[in-house]
């Protein structure tokens, strides 16, 4: 099925009871039963709800996977699949990754006896395939990553992390299901942030896990269960809401990231741009291979200091400073100071987060007003 068909219809039909084209917004925490033990299927809303539950088979069937789960925030799934391991277990991660879960991993996961490593992936992976020992369970890593846009070889590392016995969980948040799926290229588990695209809105938090064996999906189930990081009935139905029309806004992203990388890459005062749709991207080859498109992130290193970084950002009209990509609207962002200040200063400038390093999100307006906004911010 085509993606416009099977967004508009993945997860749910029609209700039963009512016909209602889109799931009704069930909101309530408990459910009667007739006698102990005998109910509809549903008891308690932690467990299972019945405006969750279209919603998990939406995403399972965006992602070609199985299952489908939903959680409370990214993190919150991350940290759901971090439960699924023990004192001792160790992962590898590429280091170039969101803030957020690299603090998730060091500052909190660390705590309880997790082993981390967090490595350059290089080119196909080297560098996490080295950094793997007898102990690894795991490795973590998102494709294109967050923030530098480094694309990694999804069925190169699988197949590395499965020859010595470890699962691959993808991060999938930057492109959305729209334009890759990582269990066809051999991952076990993939994440969303799903506050991001998938959503697509800025008006949910909410996180999601896709996975084919039925072991590790029960394992999930019962931890989303058992720590409770569950989403509101309303933010699912939200979601779905969103989901609907995911295909139209993922086609006008990448219309968009396209518009406006080649707009950056020509101005003299950018210094370089970073979109793997550009065939200077040394992940352009890959990207073609393993996406349907190249997304609506990019970044960029203007000319100047940190107070000519301010008054551009400043100067913008359209584009919003904020933290967050993938909503409707357009927004710009200073990693180092806003979505990638817990990474240790010493960290970032390996990585190339630096002080005139820009990430923009690109929404769904006209290329040309964005553009517009730009120059004028630039000028
Ligand atoms: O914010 P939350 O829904 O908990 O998702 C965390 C997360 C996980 N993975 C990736 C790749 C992400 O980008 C994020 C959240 N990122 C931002 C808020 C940001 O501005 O990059």
């Amino acid at each position: 099925m085509n993606l416009e068909t099977l967004a508009v219809h993945a997860g749910f039909e029609q209700d039963a009871a009512t016909g209602a084209v889109m799931p009704p917004i069930y909101q309530v925490s408990t459910f009667a039963q007739r006698a102990p033990g005998e109910h509809l299927g549903y008891e308690y809303s932690r467990s299972d709800n019945p405006t969750r539950t279209p919603l998990q088979a939406a995403i399972a069937e965006l992602e070609h996977a199985k299952h489908g789960l939903v959680f409370s925030s990214g993190l919150a799934a991350i940290d759901a699949v971090l439960n699924t391991l023990k004192a001792g277990d160790h992962i590898v991660a590429c280091d170039d990754l969101y803030g957020g879960t690299a603090r998730l991993f060091n500052q909190v996961a660390a705590n309880r006896g997790l082993t981390f490593t967090l490595t350059p992936p290089l080119k196909a992976g080297e560098g996490l395939i080295a950094a793997m020992t007898p102990n690894t369970k795991l490795v973590w890593i998102e494709s294109p990553t967050n923030p530098m846009l480094n694309v990694l070889d999804i069925s190169a590392v699988a197949e590395a992390a499965h020859a010595r016995g470890a699962l691959l969980a993808v991060d999938n948040t930057f492109l959305s299901p729209a334009l890759q799926n990582p269990i066809s290229f051999g991952a076990d588990i993939v994440m969303h942030s799903v506050t991001k695209y998938i959503n697509g809105h800025s008006d949910v938090i909410m996180g999601a896990l896709a996975v084919n064996d039925d072991a590790l999906y029960e394992r999930l189930k019962f931890l989303q269960n058992a720590m409770g990081a569950v989403p509101s009935p309303i933010d699912c139905f939200l979601v779905m809401r969103g989901i609907r029309t995911l295909a139209l806004r993922i086609a006008q992203h990448d219309r968009n990231g396209r518009a406006l990388s080649g707009y950056l890459a020509q101005h003299p005062k950018v210094e370089a741009v970073i979109y793997p749709g550009l065939v200077s991207h040394p992940g352009h080859a890959l990207a073609v291979k393993q996406q349907r498109g190249f997304g609506g992130m990019l970044c960029f290193y203007l000319r100047g200091d940190l107070e000519a970084i301010r008054k551009f950002l400043s100067n913008l009209h359209l584009f919003k400073i904020a933290e967050s990509l993938g909503g409707v609207e357009s927004l710009i962002e200073h990693p180092a100071i806003m979505t990638h200040a817990s990474v240790p200063e010493e960290r970032r400038r390996q990585l190339g987060i630096l002080d005139n390093f820009i990430r923009i999100s690109c929404g769904i307006e006209h290329a040309d007003d964005l553009i517009a906004d730009l120059e004028r911010a630039l000028g």
